[in-house]
């Protein structure tokens, strides 16, 4: 039997009851639809190989390689290794991996044409304590705002590229650093639930469209501070097993870096997504 435990008011369930490698059409729909519904589902305790994370996740879409190779598993490129490799060869911190997804609030592949459905994570070893991960429902940031600024901002389209304004890409080869920004409605409609989210993120949205960095600057910075409010967040501790899969189209992640010299390593693999709209 299934239970689904919600894990914030507004976003986030956690699935009990289950092992993903033996779960049937129905159990999967069940999850599916929680999905839907809470935007982040965690399943814990589960006891997968690379082939039963491979098969689950294939269940949910078409897996697609994140752009950044240094990070891809050196037989698995569709799985990127998060917490591995952390040390050169010099045996010094390598500060773009170390830091790798933990640089604040984002949701995955924003600077893409095509963003990523979801993405999901496999933890395979976790700290004692910290290295949580927090996630904010970006339909309960659109509901919020004021009616007469979800107006203005209906048809408006911002500006995201890799790295945002900061141009952090040191993830990237040299021949992927060269990003062209992509153009996205900052509202935009969920392909599956009909609902509006708010789209944009501190990370990857420079600006709006026929308006400079410093134009857009007071709005964005209001809707940044607006839409991670702590009550449209949920907050998820993990555990050696943890299985957890986001909705990159209604929803944001903030991995908090307080885990200094402690052991976080997770298996990751991203779905392709459709044009926002
Ligand atoms: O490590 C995490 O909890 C999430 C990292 C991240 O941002 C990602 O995998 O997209
Ligand atoms: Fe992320």
């Amino acid at each position: 039997m299934i239970q689904v435990h919600r894990l914030g008011k507004q976003i986030g369930a956690e699935i009990h009851g289950v092992d993903v490698r033996t779960l049937d059409d129905a159990g999967f729909a069940a999850i599916y639809r929680a999905w839907l519904d809470y935007n982040i589902v965690v399943v814990p305790d589960q006891h997968l190989e690379i082939e039963d994370f491979m098969r689950y996740s294939r269940r949910f879409g078409v897996v697609h390689p994140h752009p950044s190779k240094s990070t891809r598993h050196p037989e698995h490129p569709e799985i990127t290794l998060l917490g591995v490799n952390k040390f050169g060869p010099d045996g010094a911190l390598d500060q773009a991996i170390y830091r790798r997804g933990a640089e604040g609030w984002h949701t995955d592949g924003a600077y893409d044409a095509e963003p990523f459905k979801a993405t999901q994570l496999y933890a395979l070893a976790v700290p004692s304590h910290g290295g949580d991960t927090l996630f904010a429902s970006m339909y309960a940031a659109y509901d919020a705002l004021p009616q007469r600024l979800q107006q203005r901002l209906e048809g408006v389209t911002g500006v995201f590229t890799y790295g945002g304004r900061r141009k952090a890409t040191a993830l990237l080869n040299p021949e992927d650093r060269d990003w062209t920004p992509v153009r996205h409605p900052i509202i935009r409609t969920h392909p599956e639930t009909g609902r509006k989210a708010l789209y944009l993120n501190v990370a990857h949205t420079v600006r709006f469209k026929d308006m400079t960095v410093a134009e857009s600057a007071p709005i964005l910075r209001y809707l940044i501070q607006h839409q991670t409010r702590p009550e449209f967040t949920c907050r998820f501790r993990w555990e050696v097993g943890s299985l957890a899969f986001w909705d990159n189209r209604c929803a944001q992640h903030n991995p908090i870096n307080d885990y200094h010299g402690h052991r976080r390593v997770m298996h990751r693999v991203t779905l392709a997504g459709d044009k926002p709209r």
